[in-house]
């Protein structure tokens, strides 16, 4: 190896060095989703299949809205139910069932209560309806 290329194996590794953590900064934030509190909507025909889409997933603390673009009206009401009051640990309305009619939207009361994990839902009008809400914690 001669003094030419020696100066550049030493500048490739002090650019790898340079480089790598700003790498990993940028790894470490895009794997944190910040923001992914938003809606979760039911599309036309959502009653005769499902809600139209499979999961609605928040970060940790963040809130949910239901956004119903149907032409009936739905509920998105968690499968779990408070052991204290019974009513259900989320779901539109104060009750955890209030349906949101056909082109509206309403908030998923509860979600910011969660801790991270993935809990499932239905609407309480028609029981084939069926989701998942995925609660992302943040990465430390
Ligand atoms: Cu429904």
């Amino acid at each position: 190896m001669n003094r030419a290329t020696k100066l550049a194996a030493i500048a490739l590794g002090a650019a790898a060095m340079a480089v790598g953590p700003l790498a990993h900064t940028a790894t470490a934030v895009g794997g944190k989703a910040p923001s992914l509190d938003g809606t979760f909507v039911a599309v036309p025909g959502a009653a005769f299949t499902t809600y139209g889409q499979p999961a609605a997933v928040v970060s940790e603390g963040g809130s949910l809205t239901f956004t119903n673009t149907d032409v009936i009206h739905h509920t998105v009401t968690s499968d779990a139910l408070d052991p204290d009051t019974g009513s259900p640990v989320f779901g539109t309305g104060d009750d955890g069932k209030t349906p949101v009619e056909f082109g509206q939207s309403g908030d998923v009361s509860g979600v910011s209560e969660l801790d991270p994990g993935t809990y499932t839902f239905h609407c309480d009008i028609h029981s084939n309806m069926t989701g998942s809400l995925v609660v992302v914690g943040s990465v430390a």
